[in-house]
This record gives C-alpha cells, structure tokens and sequence, in this order.
C-alpha cells in the first residue's frame, strides 16, 4: 500500500474503532465482570491486526486463570438472583438488548469487517442474526413450558417443568464473533442463566464493542452482572473455564480438535456441553437442477465469509450429465468475484483472519497436490498486497484421498463426478463431520429420499438451498464429529435448562407405580 493509502486506512480504522472509545494503536482491556471492564488482565497482552493490511488495532489486556476464576464466582454470585426475575422480564431486557444492536448495527458491522474481516454485507447480517435471536428469546421467554404427562396413579399429576441452569460458558470462534455467541446470550439469558464468555483471540474487539453494548443496556438493572467477558488464550482461560464445576454449560464453537479438548474436561466433572464443531459440507447437484440456482447457492457457500464459515460448502458432488458444464459456469462465476477490502463496495470475498490461516490454506492445497488432488481455479496467496488475502481454489478430488475428510478452514473447494444420487449420498455421508448439507433437483422422489432415513446424517439438510445462511429459527447444529449440539431456536433452549420431573399426590393414598405393594404401618 501506498503512504497516502495507509493513511486513509489508519484514519478509516480510528473511526470505526472511536465509535466505541476504542483508540487505534492503544491498549484496551479485554476482561469485564458483569458490566464494568477491569484493567489488571493476568494474562499475556494480545495484538489484534486489521487482516486487510496486517496492521496493529489495538493491544488487549487479556484475562488469566484468576481473571478466569473471578468471572465464574461473580457469575455464579449473580445467578443466584437472576433465577428469580420472572422469565418475561428477563426477555424485556433481552429485547432492550436486540435494540442496542439495532442501533448500534452498523457501527459493530464496521467494525466487524474491521477486525475479522468479512464483507460488509455479510457483517451486517451477522449483527442482523443477533437481533433476531434476540426477538426469537423475547418471544420465548414467555414459553419455557413443560408437559402434562398422563399419571397411571389416581389423584396423581405428572408434570415437568424446566428451571435456570447456573453459569453457561461460551467459548466462540473468530468466524461469527457475535451471531454465534448471540445465540448463546440471547437464550441463556432468557432462560435464567448467567454467562461468562470467551470469545476467540482474532476478534477481542468485537467482543468488547459488543459487552459495551450490553453494558449500556443492563447498567443499573437487575442484569447489571449477568455477563462477563474474558479475552484470553485457551491454554490458560479456556481450561481454567471448562474445569472450573460451577460452569453448568459450556457453549463451544471451533474445530474437532478443539471439541475433543471441550468434551473430555467437561466429561469428567460430568459437567454439560453444546459443541459446534467441524463441518465439511456439501452441495449435490444431479442433472436435473435448476443449475442457476445450484451456482449460486454454491457460489455463497463456497466464497461467501472468504470460506471461514462451519457452513462453508467444501465439498461439490456434480451428477455426470451435467459435471462439466456447472464446472465450467462455476468457474466463470469465480472469475467475477472481487477480492479486496470488505469495506469496501462491491468486494465479495475479503481476507482470511490471520498469517496462520493463509498458512493452512497454502499448507492444504500443497497437500491436495500430493495426494493426487487437480487444481482447476485459484490457488494462490494474493502476496503483493498486504493483509491476508487469498483467491478461492476448486480441487478436482478423489474420495479416496485422505484430505477430504479434512475441514481446511479456508476458500478450498473439492470437486467430484458421480452416477447416482444414492452414489452421492454416499460420498455426503462418507466424512467424519456433519453439519450441513444440501441437495440440488427438481425430482420430489429425490429430494424425499435425500431427507429420509438413508439420505443425509447432517444436522441441516437442504433442498434447493445452499449448506450456509440457516435461519436461526431452525436449530443449529451437526452429527457425528460436528459434536451433536443444538443452538439457535426450535427447541435448543431445553439445553440452556435444567428439567425437573414432578409428581404431585392430591389424594389420601399412597399408590406405588407398577403396581408395586410394599404394606407398612
Ligand atoms: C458458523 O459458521 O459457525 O448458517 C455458523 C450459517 C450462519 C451461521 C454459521 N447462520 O452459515
């Protein structure tokens, strides 16, 4: 870049920082307890860099294991009242929540595209998915219900109901550094729960504009403490918060390697665990799509996000008949792409989020390359400007090579012929992951038998749509490695619950279930 372009771009990052008190270059804390930031962070400082250009944001203080430890025990001190404000009234300030959002929408969406590095449009839909999980958990603060269930005892009533269940921990990703957690706080809060949240190292910024905004909102009311923040790295905040047996839940989005970690310490403190883990999605297209649509559901899936979304499709499985040709017109569809700053109007793929991650994408492709994997678009790091930017690559694979059983956290697509669709199935199913999929026809009999029970393992099966962009009233979440967690709406909430099963006697007897007798005076 230019001197007079690293200006502009210096001046361009203090505004969206200033928007919230955040001086570019300067040292920030990165840990909060309930509403007011402290400074002393014990863990190591963080720089966070602008990905487009490399450059310093700012230095975040962040939170070491006392931090850690702190945040839990005020978390767990708030809980105890927090139980008791009536459900609707914790959706009232959750609904004053999806407003400071609201308002705050498009600053946070710059600042997103700042410091992740995502497109515009996509970082003000991911604000959008905030506010909308926030509309959803206002709603369903006034339908946390149990059941009536039929009792075999007379006079007898069976019933269940569900109650707050304690600290929730949310470990989130760099890749949707609000919408993700969002989901987390939005019905967490809801449901009685008070939170402690660990966003990723990419994106502390992020995560302190957005305990800002929850701090505007909740300062001087009974939510005042219900949400900490602590940025920190793993090793030391991440283990001290899934150890830590007075975190009821822990929420965790990241890789499979990362869920392995999650599972096994919150297993053995028999603690609860929502994972979202890996994905290694894909999109079938048989001969007889619409193939205007599959391109440009695949054309999302696979670019949108710079292919740093769980939902990204990194897997195409074309139908002979019209392999070549999709291929071709995919090609042509990525030739049109603008890669550039996400700030940017008309810029449809921004940067990845880190040296490490063009890294892993350079790393992938050379390994692709190894195991026999033909390139047919891109492939390579845009190394003459600054900042972390890559072009999308297409792969033409085999489903033997080991790697396609891998999530590559970046814009690789494999490519694969097949006959059949059950062929297809097959190869969808044939990864350890299984998050989202979607299958692209106009045959009724195809799509039934794509959604029944020999068709796709995922969590989200499409028809005629793309693997990314679910709603959130749907719930989220994947099978298999993906780690088997629901999030968003549906039912999700019950696991942001502790359900209780009662039975209540209103008669002068004492009957025993099964019929048992157990005669004593
Ligand atoms: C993720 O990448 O972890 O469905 C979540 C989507 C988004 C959420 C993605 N609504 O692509």
């Amino acid at each position: 870049m230019s001197t007079k372009l690293v200006d502009e771009r210096r001046l361009q990052a203090k505004t969206i920082l200033g928007a919230f008190d955040l001086p570019l270059g300067g040292t920030v804390s990165g840990v909060a307890h309930g509403g007011s930031f402290v400074q002393s962070g014990t863990g190591a400082p963080i720089e966070t860099r602008d990905p487009s250009t490399g450059e310093v944001l700012a230095h975040v203080l962040t939170a070491g294991e006392d931090d850690c430890k702190l945040a839990v025990a005020k978390a767990h001190e708030a809980f105890k009242s927090w139980r008791l404000v009536p459900a609707p009234h914790r959706g009232e300030v959750v609904r004053r929540l999806g407003d400071g959002f609201r308002k705050r929408k498009e600053d946070l969406a710059r600042l997103i595209s700042l410091e992740n590095g995502k497109v515009l449009s996509e970082a003000r839909g991911e604000v959008q998915e905030v506010i909308d999980i926030c509309d959803l958990a206002v709603g369903q603060s006034r339908q946390l219900f149990g059941r009536e269930i039929a009792s075999e005892r007379r006079d007898h009533r069976l019933v269940e109901q569900w109650l707050p269940l304690g600290v929730v921990g949310i470990i989130s990703a760099f890749n949707f550094p609000v919408a993700v957690p969002g989901w987390g706080w939005a019905i967490a809060l809801v449901c009685g729960d008070t939170i402690v949240w660990k966003p990723s190292s990419h994106t502390p910024l992020i995560s302190i504009a957005a305990q800002q905004i929850f701090h505007e909102v909740t300062a001087g009311t009974e939510a005042e403490k219900v949400f900490s923040l602590i940025v920190g790295r793993g090793g030391a905040v991440g283990e001290a918060l899934l150890a830590d047996d007075r975190v009821a839940l822990i929420q965790a989005t990241g890789s499979c390697a990362l869920g392995d970690r999650v599972s096994a310490a919150v297993a053995k403190r028999s603690g609860r665990a929502i994972l979202e883990l890996g994905g290694n999605n894909a999109v079938i297209v048989l001969d007889d799509a619409d193939l205007r649509l599959a391109l440009r559901a695949v054309a999302f899936g696979t670019v949108g996000t710079a292919g740093q979304r769980c939902t990204t499709t990194r897997r195409l499985i074309l139908q002979r008949g019209i392999a070549g040709r999709f291929l071709d017109q995919l090609v042509a569809a990525y030739r049109t792409v603008k890669i550039g700053d996400p700030l940017e109007d008309g810029t449809l793929m921004g940067p990845l989020v880190s040296s490490e991650a063009v890294r892993d994408y350079e790393e992938g492709l050379a390994e692709i390359h190894r195991q026999g994997g033909k390139l047919v678009y891109g492939g390579t790091v845009l190394a003459e400007r600054a900042g972390y930017f890559v072009e999308p690559a297409i792969v033409q694979s085999t489903k033997d090579m080991p790697i396609v059983r891998e999530e590559i956290f970046a814009p690789i697509l494999h490519v694969f012929e097949v006959d059949t669709l059950d062929e297809a199935i097959e190869l969808n199913n044939s990864v350890p992951q299984g998050l989202s999929s979607g299958l692209f026809t106009t045959s009724l009999a195809a799509a039934e038998r794509w959604l029944s029970a020999v068709g796709s393992d995922c969590g989200i099966a499409n028809v005629n749509v793309g693997t990314s962009g679910a709603e959130i009233g749907g719930a989220f979440g994947g099978e298999k490695a993906t780690g088997g967690g629901r999030q968003a709406g549906s039912d999700a909430w019950k696991g942001y619950m502790r359900r209780q099963t009662i039975t209540i006697n209103y008669g002068s007897e004492l009957p025993l279930a099964q019929g048992v007798e157990f005669p004593v005076d």
